[in-house]
């Protein structure tokens, strides 16, 4: 701002000395101002002309006697000029400097005034961080966490019929549920409402867990999770809506399949969460009930390695060898196995450099008779709306 002043001033500075400058060169001694009133213009704005017209011999002989005089007077309104452009220069240059200094003082006060806002703000800080370093458990007290629904298809009939309802985390309190929980909503996806029980992408999150870790959930619901059998079971079991699962599938080359059943439920923990699908529709094969009875895994509850709930009892014989586990058999990891079936979603996630090795299984979905190699999955739920 000062420096801008500041050259806008030299710039008047300067237009000022040539307007200075002009005036001195109209007051050269002997012009024809002054002398000859009839004069024109043009010639009294040309000093090289008025020089020309005062060496005429017969404008020099009309200029006998007075000529001296004029002289003098010109000499002495120059003087007079200069003197006042010199008073005026000074007197501006006292102003500008005036002008400068206030400015700069303005600045100086308003630079004062943040600085003292700044250390209030610090002393209020720290005495915050005091107070906090002496109460650190009463600082955020036990308070109700206010959900936004009972699903994520609530909140979408719900809160998405006033304003927009975008993919991502939100806080559910479904029925029967004595405790609210934050679960990934996916407000895009086929017709949106959807809650995601289940995902796998990266395989960075392991998936060899113990019972109680699969009871209450695992991972990260912006990554890989587990939403946990608990959770699921309050969502699914909701006694006024009936519930959808959608499983979709990913593969090693890009492709998508996926497997849908029109009704999902889960029997409580007492029955170690027997799944319960309803129809199947889809392009990926119905893994979950697969080909045999053996291999069918509804109404079959969870098992994990150190919960053993599965339909090897006492043993099955898969792969020419006896199993009596079969968490324990897909590398600990946890599912609703038969002996041990098809569809094994929580498998574990592989990648070597070139090869996926993957354990994530849906046997059903298979390319030249052999069982496609799955990248990425997810396990959906949204209520099921009769019409
Ligand atoms: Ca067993």
């Amino acid at each position: 701002m000062i420096h801008l002043s500041a050259s806008s001033l030299i710039f008047l500075n300067i237009i000022f000395f040539i307007g200075a400058d002009t005036v001195f060169g109209n007051a050269k001694p002997c012009s024809a101002m002054g002398t000859f009133a009839t004069t024109t213009v043009e010639e009294a704005a040309s000093p090289g002309t008025k020089n020309k017209s005062s060496e005429n011999p017969q404008e020099k002989k009309k200029c006998h006697g007075p000529c001296d005089f004029q002289a003098k007077v010109l000499r002495e309104e120059k003087h007079y000029m200069c003197r006042n452009l010199q008073n005026s220069l000074v007197e501006y240059a006292r102003s500008t400097k005036k002008m400068i200094r206030n400015m700069m003082d303005d600045h100086q006060s308003s630079l004062d005034y943040l600085s003292d806002q700044v250390n209030e703000l610090m002393s209020r800080v720290m005495i915050l961080n005091t107070e906090l370093s002496r109460k650190p458990i009463d600082v955020f007290p036990h308070r109700a966490v206010q959900s936004h629904g009972l699903d994520c298809s609530d909140i979408k009939d719900t809160i998405g019929s006033v304003t927009k309802t975008p993919s991502g985390l939100y806080i559910i309190h479904p029925e029967g549920s004595s405790y609210p929980f934050e679960v990934l909503c996916e407000m895009d996806f086929r017709g949106g409402g959807w809650t995601v029980i289940q995902k796998r992408t990266e395989g960075l999150v392991e998936f060899q867990r113990t019972w109680s870790d699969y009871l209450n959930g695992f991972g990260d619901l912006e990554g890989e999770f587990w939403l946990g059998l608990r959770n699921i079971f309050h969502i699914a079991n909701q006694k006024t809506a009936s519930f959808m699962l959608y499983v979709g599938l990913e593969a090693e080359d890009d492709t998508y399949a996926y497997a849908s059943y029109d009704s999902f439920w889960l029997e409580d923990e007492a029955c170690s969460f027997k799944i319960h699908l309803g129809r199947y529709s889809g392009n990926a094969g119905d893994a979950f009930r697969g080909y045999r009875k053996q291999d069918n895994q509804n109404t079959l509850p969870f098992s994990t390695y150190d919960m053993d709930n599965d339909g090897c009892n006492p043993a099955c014989s898969l792969q020419e060898q006896p199993v009596k586990s079969c968490s324990n058999f897909s590398e600990k990891t946890g599912w609703w196995f038969s002996q041990c079936g098809l569809a094994n979603l929580n498998g574990v996630h592989r990648v070597t450099r070139r090869m996926l090795a993957t354990g994530i299984r849906w046997e059903t979905w298979t390319v030249n008779d052999k069982p496609v190699k799955i990248r990425s999955v997810s396990m959906k739920i949204r209520r099921t709306y009769f019409k």
